[in-house]
């Protein structure tokens, strides 16, 4: 099971587990990388629906140019009537519109020591968007999956290599998983046109799940008899502790809250300046399939926490508001956020490692100088 990593890399390894970062130090490419992918600045946690432009971004390959009068959906593979539709045909079809908290499983990565050389994610890999398309049960149901039919692989026009192996991102999803009513086959992000990084002329929406489901750019989507064990499947997006232990795949959301950094920062270090007396701290939280059921604060680096109070959902899929008024005193304060769901779960303060640094759900802590 080869990770991120390749047999002709450059970069150094640690002990038997691969590419890892040995000092923590940020590698050129990791940066390049961050320059073409993109964070949602935590600021743009004030707002329910998160404006399209500063949506986080994650492109594994290139984004492809895409003709859209020249584009088809092929679905086929097991089932009865394969279809090839146009963008216009896909419109013509009932549309929903979803609101939904998207997260990429790497979100926390670099929070991690040693870290995996991947995209180094701080906390910033969430946004959430209103997504409109056409639900996908539906085509399926049209194309009458046969009954061997245990999985639907959805493939993306962009190429790549990754670990070695050339490929098209791809991923797949259980029958069950592929059936669900709010999953998508969407062409708008905040009611216009889906921009080209985000998968325009059209992708995939799996609301509840971290955000390698959501495969962008489609170009078919086949049922298949036995589960898919691509690249993206098996050997990326899984909870393990080295290079040769499968691990648990990465599905469902794990239960985090953000804040919205409070007061002023300073331009090169993001360190923050609050003016002393009562701030309103703010946040989302989420969890995959659960509800939040509640969200503390501490203001004394994780030695006590106070409930904060929660708003209404903005969708059934979407994150939580949370607001807490603290007091704040001179001097200097770590400030932290923790969220627990509806199924018991909470978030850890120290993460357990885990080799490719996926689905870190660790509390987050923001350093304030208060004057
Ligand atoms: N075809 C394709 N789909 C993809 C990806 C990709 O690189 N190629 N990246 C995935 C990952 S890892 C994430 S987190 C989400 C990010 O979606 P966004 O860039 O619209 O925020 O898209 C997913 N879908
Ligand atoms: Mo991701």
């Amino acid at each position: 099971m080869s990770g991120n990593e390749d047999k002709t890399s450059r970069f150094p390894a640690v002990g038997e587990d691969g590419a890892h970062s040995p000092d923590g130090r940020f590698y050129k490419e990791e940066i390049e990388l961050a320059l073409r992918n993109k964070g949602m600045p935590l600021e743009a946690l004030r707002h329910d629906v998160t404006p399209a432009t500063m949506h986080y971004l994650l492109v594994h390959f290139d984004v492809p140019a895409v003709d859209a009068r020249e584009w088809r959906l092929e679905i086929k593979g097991a089932l009865a009537n394969p279809l090839s539709l146009s963008l216009e045909e896909i419109k013509q079809r009932p549309a929903v519109s979803t609101t939904v908290t998207m997260e990429c499983a790497g979100n926390g990565r670099a929070l991690l020591e040693p870290r995996l050389i991947n995209q180094p994610w701080g906390l910033s890999a969430v946004s959430t968007a209103e997504w409109t398309g056409t639900p996908l049960a539906a085509l399926l149901a049209e194309a009458g999956l046969a009954d061997e039919a245990v999985e639907i692989v959805f493939t993306g026009l962009d190429e790549g290599v990754q670990g070695d192996e050339v490929q098209f991102y791809q991923r797949s999803l259980t029958i069950d998983e592929a059936m669900r009513p709010e999953v998508l086959l969407a062409y708008e992000m905040n009611r216009e046109t889906l921009p080209p990084p985000h998968g325009y002329p059209l992708r995939l929406i799996v609301p509840d799940w971290y955000g390698m489901a959501s495969v962008k750019w489609l170009d078919r989507i086949e049922a298949v008899g036995e589960p898919f064990e691509g690249y993206q499947m098996v050997s990326s997006y899984r909870i393990s502790r080295s290079a040769d232990e499968l691990g648990e795949p990465v599905t469902l959301l794990k239960v985090r809250a953000l804040m919205a950094p409070p007061g002023i920062p300073d331009f090169l270090t993001r360190q923050r300046l609050v003016r002393s007396g009562p701030v309103v701290l703010q946040g989302r939280a989420w969890a995959g399939r659960a509800a939040i059921a509640r969200v503390e604060v501490s203001v004394d680096g994780g030695q006590s926490w106070a409930d904060a109070d929660l708003a209404d959902r903005v969708s059934p899929f979407a994150w939580t508001a949370w607001s807490f008024t603290w007091d704040a005193e001179p001097g200097r304060h770590t400030l932290s956020v923790r969220a627990t769901d509806d199924a018991g779960n909470t978030q850890p303060v120290d993460p357990p490692w885990t080799y490719h640094g996926m689905a870190n759900n660790m509390v987050q802590r923001v350093d304030v100088l208060v004057e």
